[in-house]
Order: C-alpha cells, then structure tokens, then sequence
C-alpha cells in the first residue's frame, strides 16, 4: 500500500475528486458536508488498474486550515496536485507547492479538475498556467491529466496516471524504528483508544510495548488496522489505525508520536538549515512569534540565526530552534516554519542536529556521521543511533570513537602501565573506558587482574603501506592513493614506522636513508647542498623535497645555511 496526499487552492475540488477515485467521501464532518468545504483531514482508499492499494489524505485547501493541512503531508509517498482549469493558479496552490518543496516532497501529479467547466482555450491557458508555476520545482515535467470529477471524463487517465507515478516512487524503508505522527485520536464504542496516521521507519504489531512523546506514557497495542482490515503486524509506508491501552483518547492526539521505547532521542534543541521562501518580503531573524511544523504537530518555538543576524528571502542559512516540548526528531526530518503574527509561512527545512551541545555563536551545524563522532570524541552506539537514526560498530567496548580520541587515550592509559612498573596496574581501579581501551594495546599484558608493559608485539611493523613506501621511498604515494585510512597512518606515525608533514608521509626508514645516501656528497661539497643538488642525488621532484629536508633538519642530520643544508651532527643516524 502507498499513501498520497492531495494539494491545492480551496474549492478547486481535491476532496471530490478523492470521491471519484475511491467511492469514499473524505469529508466525514458533519459541518464540512453542510458548508461543501474540507475542515480536517479526511481518509480514503482504492486500488489502482496493477492491483496496487493507494491510501489517500485528503487536505484542506482553505488557508484558515493550514495547520490541518501540515499535520497530513508528512511521511507520503506522493503527492496529487489539484489546479482548478477554471480558476488556474491561486494563492494557496502556491503555498501548498512551497510547503511540498521544504518538507522534501519529490513525488507527485497535477490533476486540473473541473474541466467540463471550461471551453478548450481556457483548459489549455490553466494548463500553461500551472507548468509554468511549477517550473524548476519537484513537479516541473510531472504529468499534468484533466479531469472532471463530476462528468467522470480523465478519471481513467488517471488511475493509470497515479499507478505509473507510485510505481516510479521509491518504497517506503523499513530501518526498524518505526515513528507514527499522530493525526487522529478517538474512541470508538468498545475499542478503548484508536489513533491513525502515516506509519514510516519500521513495523508495528500487536502487542508491542510503546511510548506516546512527548508524555513518554507507555501503551500497548491491543489492535492494528490498515484500509480497514485487520492485521497483526503492519510495515512502514502506509495509513494505519492503531488501537492502544494504557492510554485514554483524552491524553494522546494529533502531533503527538507513537515510538519504541529508548530508541529515540528526545529533542528539545535542534540545529537545523532553514530555506527562506524568495517570496517572503523581509528577512527573518528572532524576532516574530514562529510556529514549526514537525511531525504532524505545530509548535511554538524560539528561534536563532546562526552566523548571520538574519537570513534574507530566497537564501538558506542555519537555526536553531528551541521546542517547548520533546520530541522523538533525527536529522533529516522535514518541518514548515511559520509566523503566528504575520500569518505566513515563512520557509522551512531539515534538521541537521537533534542534540547540539556546541555553542550557537560559534557552531556550523551538518547531519554528517562521522563529525558528529569526532565532535563527541566517545559516544556509546545506542546513543549514536539515538541521535543519527544510524547503526555503527562500536570501534571500543561499546563506544564508536573518533580515532585521534582513541590514541590519545591509549597513549594515557600505557603511560598509567608504564608508571605502575613491573607490579603492573589494578586493572579493577580503571572505569570501563580505560579497560576497553587496554584490551587494544598489544604491548600490555593482563595477567590476575594486574596489567604490565610487556615486549611490544607491533602488528603495524608490517603494514602493507610500509612495504609502498619501501618501494618508493623519496615518491612516496599518499595514503588515499594505497588505500590507507587516516586511522591507519595515525597508528603508523604513532608506533614511529612513518613520519607525516606538510601533508606527505616518508618511512621513517627514508629519512635515514636519505642521510646515508646525502653523506658522501657532504663530504664532497663543505660549502653545502642546495635543494636542486639533493633532489638530484635523491631522484625526488621538489614536492617531496622540501618536506623531506625539512624532517632531516628536524632530525639533526642536515642543518640549514642560507639556502643550503650542511650535515648535521646526527646525519648517520639509524
Ligand atoms: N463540475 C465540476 N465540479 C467540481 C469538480 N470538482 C469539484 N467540483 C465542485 O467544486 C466544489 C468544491 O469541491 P471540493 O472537492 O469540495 O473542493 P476542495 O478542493 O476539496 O475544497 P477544500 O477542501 O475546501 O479546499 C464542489 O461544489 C464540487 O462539486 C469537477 O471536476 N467538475
Ligand atoms: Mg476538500
């Protein structure tokens, strides 16, 4: 089953044409009936001419309603664009494609309805009208199929139209952890509470344990439903009903998300990039009451420009915006930023940093992994998930570390051996990461609890990047070039087989050869070598030169004179 929502200007005829498609009202208030207008979302479904079901959330076109609108269009496979071909282009199909645009839509077709309306040149203007409006944006080149709901012409076109389209739209991912955004909590007589909405990240089943956030109150599923039949157990991608206990309809509602328990963290400050609508005309900045749209919630935030005072219309920049209450966020999560005040949806975005901890003036939030790892130094892999929505190995006990935390560690916790002399160290009196981090240091032995520097068994000293290096030893190829991880050549230069600078890494055994191969020309020349005479004698081009002179100055075995080297007191050094 796929889920679509539909778009569109108010009256220009989404909740009819959900009707022609699926025999189903989505208008299901008696108020909405009566005033021939969408309120609330509403629900429907059909199956498609392949046999696929397609799931519809029908939205409120009337700007009043935008709230209702926001809550339904998250987590939607596709989107089905409505443009009246006797109105064309109207204020909130702009504002309904923009919304589409941040919250990161990619999918979707224009249905131009009420053509039995209209003679041929004012179907073929509102046509040129809408591919005009959504040139350069995700809709630009989709299909655009006219339709009269109420005659029933083009509705054929497009059921395959739709088919063709969810065929071509990735399926929703199963990461196992699952997220439902609420949007709809009731009671049905003698069903306890059921609430529905859009399920993405993973499965539900009956009888899991989970938590309602931002209450963190724990339920149980007693039911699930999905296109009104019964399941056990409902995978992400689709509409589903969800019977809880533990809960009553009073205490869970629209914006509200039923997760796992411990596999979410929960946000209250988040960095995130904001992409300001060109159309805005003024900047924004933290003033203004802003409204987020996360999930299928709206929130009152507080919100911060980093870097800039403010951000213009048109550009994108970062911010960070403060929840009033928890919730169960990632990187990558969408949300519509709007301003209460002024009314107006101001622009949105993606989050980029679910926990930040580095100060706002200062910070340049990114969603990557692995600056995440080296911002944090230690971080324990469930709490990486946690803050990523991604698994990774722990490289330590249960932590995954940044490597140059790891070494320097290590390089503390042999020095604590070292001290401790030949009675060795009470392995029992170092907490948990200092005893994962002696577990990797292969020149310390743990015998009854006690844990001494012993001879070193040095696993590096035949690393494949040695035996490069050897082969080349004055041309040596980058790591990157032989497949060495920056990891690796850390380890290297730290068990002293390579030296590293100004970006080119020698053996260290090239340094003294080069000592040895410069002494007799030493010998020859007392006035002293400049740097075309030892690139000669070495066969090296200057890249590699200068680095290379500079380490054998570092060293001792040449000194500098001017612009040329003399031998230094440690030239034949081993
Ligand atoms: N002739 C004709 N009338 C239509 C068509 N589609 C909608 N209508 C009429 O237009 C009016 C509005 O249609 P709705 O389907 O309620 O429009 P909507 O887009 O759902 O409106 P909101 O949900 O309030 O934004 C109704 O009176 C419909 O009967 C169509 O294709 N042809
Ligand atoms: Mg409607």
């Amino acid at each position: 089953m796929r889920v679509i929502a539909t778009a569109g200007h108010v009256d220009h005829g989404k909740s009819t044409l959900v009707r022609a498609l699926t025999g189903t009202d989505p208008d299901r208030l008696a108020e909405e009936r009566r005033r021939g207008l969408t309120i609330d979302l509403g629900f429907a479904w059909c199956r498609l001419p392949s046999g696929r079901d397609v799931a519809f959330v029908d939205v409120p076109g009337h700007v009043r309603f935008l709230k209702n609108m926001l809550a339904g269009v998250g987590g939607v496979d596709a989107c089905l664009f409505v443009v009246a071909a006797t109105e064309g282009w109207k204020p909130q199909s702009e504002e309904h494609l923009r919304i589409l645009e941040v919250l990161g839509h990619r999918h979707g077709l224009v249905a131009l309805t009420k053509a039995g309306l209209v003679d041929d040149d004012q179907r073929e203007l509102s046509r040129l009208e809408v591919a005009e409006a959504v040139a350069g944006t995700f809709l630009d080149g989709a299909p655009i199929v006219t339709v009269d709901a109420v005659d029933g012409r083009g509705i054929a076109e497009l059921r395959l139209a739709l088919d063709r389209l969810l065929g071509d739209t990735p399926e929703a991912v199963d990461r196992d952890r699952p997220r439902l955004w609420i949007d709809r909590s009731f009671a049905p007589r003698g069903a306890g509470t059921v609430v529905t909405g859009t399920l993405t990240g993973g499965h539900l089943a009956v009888d899991d344990e989970l938590v309602v956030e931002p209450s963190g109150r724990v339920v149980r599923v007693r039911g699930l439903q999905s296109e009104e039949m019964a399941a056990d157990r409902l995978g992400p991608g689709r509409r589903v009903a969800v019977n809880l206990s533990g809960v009553s309809h009073h205490d869970v509602g629209r914006g509200d998300a039923l997760v796992r328990a411990g596999q979410w963290h929960r946000a209250q400050h988040v960095d995130a990039r904001l992409d300001v609508l060109a159309s805005l005309d003024h900047p924004v900045s933290r003033r203004g009451a802003h409204l987020a749209y996360l999930g299928s919630g709206e929130h009152a935030v507080t919100l911060r420009v980093l870097g800039p005072e403010q951000l213009e219309p048109g550009t994108s920049g970062f911010v960070r915006l403060h929840l009033p209450v928890p919730l169960p966020l990632l990187p990558g999560d969408r949300f519509v930023l709007r301003e209460a005040g002024r009314q107006e949806t101001v622009g949105g975005g993606e989050l980029l940093d679910v926990d930040p901890r580095t100060a706002a003036a200062r910070t340049r939030p990114d969603a990557d992994v692995d600056a995440l790892v080296a911002r944090r130094g230690w971080i324990e892999a469930d709490e990486l998930e946690r803050l990523t929505g991604e698994r990774q190995r722990p490289t330590v006990g249960r932590w995954v570390v940044d490597p140059a935390a790891v070494s320097a560690e290590a390089d503390r916790v042999r020095s604590a051996v070292e001290a401790a002399g030949p009675t060795g160290l009470d392995v029992a009196a170092l907490d948990e990461r200092d005893r994962a981090v002696l577990d990797l240091l292969d020149d310390v032995q743990q015998a009854g609890g006690r844990a001494t520097l012993g001879p070193a068994d040095d696993p590096f000293a035949s690393h494949p990047y040695l035996a490069v290096l050897a082969a080349e030893p004055f041309h040596p190829p980058t790591p990157g070039a032989a497949g060495v991880s920056r990891a690796e050549v850390h380890e290297l230069v730290r068990r002293g087989h390579v030296v590293e600078h100004k970006g080119v890494c020698f053996s260290t055994d090239a340094v003294a050869e080069a000592g040895r191969r410069l002494a007799p020309l030493f010998d020859a020349a007392p006035e002293g070598l400049a740097v075309g005479d030892v690139r000669a004698a070495l066969g090296a081009s200057r890249k590699y030169v200068v680095p290379l002179l500079e380490l054998l100055d570092a060293s001792g075995r040449t000194r500098r004179r001017g612009d040329r080297r003399i031998a230094g007191p440690r030239l034949l050094d081993p």
